[in-house]
């Protein structure tokens, strides 16, 4: 008991200091059991980005300097890897501070080794992990990551338009490629869906629930978006690689890849009239970038840096990522959000070559978004900052920054449903707590209520990362995928909107991983995505690599399972894209 007390104070201590405050008897008082909550090393917690790509880069070591720690070759290589794995995707590949404090080494070598160790192995109260207490990190390898930060970190090299270049392929040129399509297969209803950890997708029939085919694709697959038409896929993984996919043909498969940076996360398509399947753009992680290409062979055309300043306080960042990408429907124009700076891009790409962006202030730390049901407002959720950000893409303009009212939300795309009482709201859940909030999005006919947080719902818990509803559908569905509780992960709640108007409107729980049969792990539940016709709402079972995983079909009118998909090749499936509704923005 005494020792923890002591460990606790020593904990909050060190916090103070690292925070770059001062430390007094005053303030050494043990931390409240709420903010010990927040040191946990659960999967919600590290919902940060793991820079998967580039914990296998060769670094180049810097040298050593006098009276700093040396690392052996192979001590820096593994201290690179659990950086980039554990590290980076808060305080940064260059160390100089994003969501976690700059750790640059004028700062860690003041600190010292002692303090630096006892950091990584406490955590703090303002959200750094406990990576030693929680076991997550040995003793030996605190003592690596403390001398590694206390060295000049290694630079990533660039990838600037000779190496997006030379990683471009066409695989079939435009003229070789069909000139109708030369397949029975109904591609609006087919869902492409995220192999994770085979670095492939999974193109399923909507109908028969037969895959049709496995493509390989880029490491740690992430997200599948649609060209305006329908006809092309763009699928990107975390190493950067985009695959596009052609539906038209035969056998559906790639007919271009590009990589366009070292790390990255989203990929989009040009969608304003004129412009149908003309460019396609994706943002990286590191170099801090996005790119344009032509939208029917990937050739890359523009290469944008997004370092710059921070919107508030104007400070340089040397590496703010590109998060989500939206294209407008009243534009000629890409929604790029840059997470550690908060600008949201308006990207005009009517004339590339003279390249017109209007820069907005949103607020830091961007992360996912979506459409309101009109089409017109992109509401993106700056998660750090418990907020989002409305955009009206009509006018270019920021309209509202909506406190939640939750801790960390997460919409995915988000939810947009007819409230029986405010009228259209597009809905956000939270991955820090049970939140689930209800945005009025209607400022012609329900002004009142227009960009406020109207109600908010409890749900079965935090963890919560994707929210669904359909326009023909009755109920609001909430994941609670990062859950610790293996119950909950494993199920969803769901909502009848018309009850949404009763004092505390209930939920109903499918218990979606046990209806997949599958009796071993923690069977996450995760991403609700609908078929075409709205009448079917697909989630996907998420086990480990080894493990059995499935995909299960819930019949949204009756709330009862329909169908579940197993297969040896669905291994870790995630997102799915259907592809009617990823084209047209309906969620
Ligand atoms: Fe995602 C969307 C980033 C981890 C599944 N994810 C997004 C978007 C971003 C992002 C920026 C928005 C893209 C857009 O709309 O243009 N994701 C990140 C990360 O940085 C993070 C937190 C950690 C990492 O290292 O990558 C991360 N994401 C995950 C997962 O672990 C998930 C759950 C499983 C997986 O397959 O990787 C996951 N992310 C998804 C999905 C979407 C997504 C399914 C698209 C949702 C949609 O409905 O459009």
């Amino acid at each position: 008991m005494r020792r923890n007390k002591t460990a606790l104070l020593t904990r909050t201590a060190l916090a103070a200091i690292l925070l770059g405050g001062s430390f007094s008897i005053a303030q050494a008082k043990s931390p409240a059991p709420a903010d010990l909550k927040k040191h946990g090393t659960t999967a919600s917690d590290k919902y940060e980005p793991s820079l998967d790509v580039m914990q296998d880069q060769k670094l180049k070591q810097p040298g050593s300097e006098p009276g700093v720690p040396t690392l052996t070759k192979a001590e820096f290589e593994k201290a690179n890897k659990i950086f980039f794995q554990r590290c980076a995707g808060c305080h940064g590949v260059l160390r100089k501070g994003a969501t976690g404090k700059a750790l640059t080494t004028d700062i860690t070598r003041e600190r010292g080794l002692q303090s630096l160790e006892d950091f990584i192995t406490f955590g703090s109260p303002a959200g750094m992990p406990n990576w030693g207490t929680s076991g997550d990190l040995s003793k030996a390898d605190i003592n690596l990551m403390a001398r590694y930060l206390m060295n000049e970190p290694p630079v990533p090299p660039e990838f600037g338009m000779a190496e997006v270049r030379k990683s471009w392929k066409v695989i079939i040129p435009v003229d070789k490629r069909p000139k109708k399509k030369l397949n029975k297969i109904d591609i609006d209803n087919i869902f492409s869906v995220t192999l994770r950890d085979s670095g492939e997708i999974a193109l399923i029939d909507g109908k028969s629930k037969k895959i049709l085919q496995i493509i390989k694709t880029g490491y740690a697959v992430h997200i599948t978006r649609i060209s305006s038409s329908g006809r092309y896929l763009f699928v990107i993984g975390r190493d950067a690689k985009i695959v596009m996919i052609d539906l038209w043909m035969k056998v559906p498969g790639p007919v271009a890849e590009i990589k366009i940076g070292a790390e990255a996360r989203s990929v989009e398509t040009s969608k304003y009239k004129g412009y149908e399947d003309k460019y396609a753009i994706a943002g990286a992680y590191w170099p801090p970038q996005f790119v344009i290409m032509d939208g029917k062979t990937l050739e890359p055309i523009k290469i944008v840096s997004t370092r710059g300043m921070t919107y508030d306080t104007q400070e340089y960042h040397p590496e703010p990522r590109v998060a989500s990408i939206l294209a407008s429907h009243y534009k000629p124009e890409f929604l790029v959000t840059v997470k550690e700076t908060g600008h949201v891009l308006m990207v005009d790409y009517s004339d590339i070559k003279n390249l017109k962006i209007t820069d907005l202030e949103a607020e830091r730390f961007l992360h996912d978004g979506g459409l309101d049901s009109t089409g017109r407002y992109f509401l993106v959720a700056a998660n750090a900052r418990n907020k989002v950000a409305v955009i009206d893409t009509k006018k270019d303009k920021l309209v509202a920054l909506i406190d939640t009212k939750g801790t960390k939300p997460h919409p995915g795309r988000g939810a947009n449903i007819i409230h029986p009482k405010y009228g259209p709201v597009w809905i956000t859940s939270h991955l820090g707590d049970d939140v689930i909030s209800l945005i009025g999005t209607d400022p012609k006919n329900h002004k009142k209520y227009a960009w406020k947080v109207v109600q908010t719902l409890e749900g079965q818990g935090g963890g919560a990362l994707f929210v669904k509803s359909h326009p023909k559908s009755k109920h609001l569905y909430v994941d609670t995928t990062l859950n610790p509780d293996a119950e909950l992960a494993s199920s969803v709640a769901v909502f009848k909107i018309k009850d949404l108007t009763q004092k505390e409107p209930k939920y109903k729980v499918l218990p979606i991983g046990d209806w997949s049969g599958i009796t071993e792990g923690v069977r996450r539940v995760v991403q609700g995505e609908y078929n075409k016709k709205g009448d079917e709402v697909w989630f996907s079972v998420w086990n480990g690599k080894s493990q059995e995983s499935a995909i299960v079909v819930v019949d949204d009118k009756t709330l009862k399972l329909k169908h579940v998909i197993k297969d040896k090749r669905l291994i870790t499936p995630t997102g799915k894209f259907n592809v009617y509704n990823t084209r047209k923005d309906i969620y």
